[in-house]
């Protein structure tokens, strides 16, 4: 009987958790639990880190898992090398649930940066108005470029002081959707948008109005993952399941 983990905390993640469920497959779910109030999901949940590499192992042998599918944001490089490392130790079957980049289109105003740091070089001009949507996790960097007024969006209200003079802070949880980011950035008057290349439709409503409104977008690119099997069909998660099933 296979008992999969599924690493989640994401659009993709949340809706392979739906499919196992479906399927009566005994599957758990990991989050991090970095929001106050995940959204609800319809397998057994664990909420909170493993301890690193080891940690992970020790939990993957504990619990009798069988299998380990990374869902994680392509932003969360960390957990993926550790679940790489930890599946490799054990010789468990590892597959990664992933969702293209974003590609630039042609009428797109895009500035690639490689990591968050070029992403605060890229904003050292002028003060201007940004809406700068990469989370809470990345903020105090920014506090390097001032002087901008910036639109913050995050998942959950602040609980202490912003690192940034200037910002002001919409409290909201994806999926978005086009209309409402068109009306979002129109209201705040953004003159640039920073975004991580998230993929995937969760995240890109804001991509979608900053091309209608011809802003210009720093596009983080994503960071190096660990080399190992990946598919963006959930579908074919549950027969990579199946056909490992059998091999067991
Ligand atoms: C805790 C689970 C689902 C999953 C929904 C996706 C889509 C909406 C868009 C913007 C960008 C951002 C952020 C974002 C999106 C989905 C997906 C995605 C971006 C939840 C969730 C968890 C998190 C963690 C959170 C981070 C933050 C990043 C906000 C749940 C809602 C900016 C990434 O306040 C914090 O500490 C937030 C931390 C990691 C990045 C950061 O560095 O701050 N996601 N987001 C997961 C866990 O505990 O393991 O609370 O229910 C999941 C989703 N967020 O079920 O439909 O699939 O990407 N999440 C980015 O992509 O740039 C928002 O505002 O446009
Ligand atoms: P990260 O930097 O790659 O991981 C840091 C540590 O957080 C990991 O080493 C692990 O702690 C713990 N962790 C991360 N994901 C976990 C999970 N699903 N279950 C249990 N522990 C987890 O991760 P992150 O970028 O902070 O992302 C955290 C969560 O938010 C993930 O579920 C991710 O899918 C989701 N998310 C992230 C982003 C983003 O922009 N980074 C966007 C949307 C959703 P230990 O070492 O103690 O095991």
């Amino acid at each position: 009987m296979s008992r999969p983990l599924v690493l989640g905390g994401t659009t993709e993640a949340s809706a392979l958790a739906a499919l196992l469920a479906r399927a009566r497959i005994g599957a758990i779910l990991s989050l991090a639990g970095r929001t106050r109030q995940p959204a609800a999901q319809p397998l057994p949940t664990r909420v909170g880190g493993f301890g690193g590499a080891e940690g992970l192992a020790r939990y993957l042998q504990d619990h009798g898992i069988t299998h380990v599918i990374d869902a994680t944001h392509p932003f969360a490089a960390q957990m993926s090398r550790n679940a790489a490392a930890a599946c490799a130790a054990l010789g468990l079957p590892l597959l990664a649930l992933t969702r293209a980049a974003w590609q630039a289109q042609p009428r797109d105003r895009w500035q690639h940066v490689p990591d968050m740091a070029a992403a605060v070089r890229a904003l050292d001009r002028p003060a201007m108005r940004v809406f700068l949507a990469v989370g809470r996790m990345q903020l105090a960097a920014f506090a390097a470029q001032p002087q901008h007024h910036y639109l913050l969006r995050l998942v959950d209200a602040p609980q202490v002081a912003l690192p940034l003079p200037r910002a002001e802070v919409v409290v909201d949880r994806g999926p978005f959707t086009v209309e409402a980011d068109l009306a979002l950035l129109r209201r705040h008057g953004t003159e640039m948008v920073v975004a991580k290349n998230a993929g995937g439709p969760g995240a890109v409503s804001k991509i979608t109005a900053a091309r209608a409104l011809a802003l210009p977008v720093v596009m983080i690119d994503r960071p190096a993952l660990p080399a190992r099997a990946e598919t963006d069909d959930p579908a074919v998660v549950l027969r990579w399941l199946a056909h490992a099933n059998l091999g067991v």
